[in-house]
């Protein structure tokens, strides 16, 4: 089965990240987890993202906070899908990294996911929705969840006083 890379700039992220990792465990998808810091660590950014395919993965998530250039370095690495997940930071609440993720040139891609847990965790839902492509076991388990997440909204939508 083809594998999801979750990467993310620092230990930090994962709270957040593991939004991510949460989901695609759900639906009985194959990751790996690993900091990769586009500051801190470049030369692994490169090898990472230039072996990612080799390595079995077929999609990438990562995420970053504050100058958040790793889904954008990434991508401009590897012709993998890459989803951005912006981390909320301390100084600007994630507006900053949500900028420097989503405002990529034309020609790289990276799909810019919400800031914080929410994000992370449909960079998962769409990381297995790619992997679910080729696989009927992940295509069932997303319809199931996709179906009871409504059927409890409809059970318990009727509000009163
Ligand atoms: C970014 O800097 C990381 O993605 C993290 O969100 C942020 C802060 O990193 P730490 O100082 O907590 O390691 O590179």
């Amino acid at each position: 089965m083809a594998k999801i890379a979750i990467v993310m700039g620092s230990t930090s992220d994962w709270p957040t990240m593991q939004n991510a990792a949460v989901m695609l465990k759900q639906f009985g998808v194959e990751f790996e987890a690993q900091v990769v810091s586009a500051h801190r660590t470049p030369n692994l950014l490169v090898e990472f993202a230039e072996q990612a395919e080799q390595n079995g993965f077929c999609a990438i998530i990562a995420g970053a906070g504050g100058a958040a250039h790793l889904p954008g370095m990434i991508a401009a690495h590897t012709h993998l899908p890459v989803f951005g997940c912006p981390v909320k930071s301390k100084a600007l609440n994630g507006l900053d990294s949500l900028l420097s993720i989503v405002q990529m040139p034309k020609g790289v891609a990276v799909g810019t996911l919400a800031i914080g847990e929410a994000g992370a965790a449909n960079a998962g839902l769409l990381a297995a929705q790619v992997v679910a492509l080729q696989d009927p076991a992940v295509r069932e388990a997303i319809i199931a969840f996709r179906k009871a997440q409504t059927d409890t909204v409809l059970a318990n939508g009727k509000l009163e006083l």
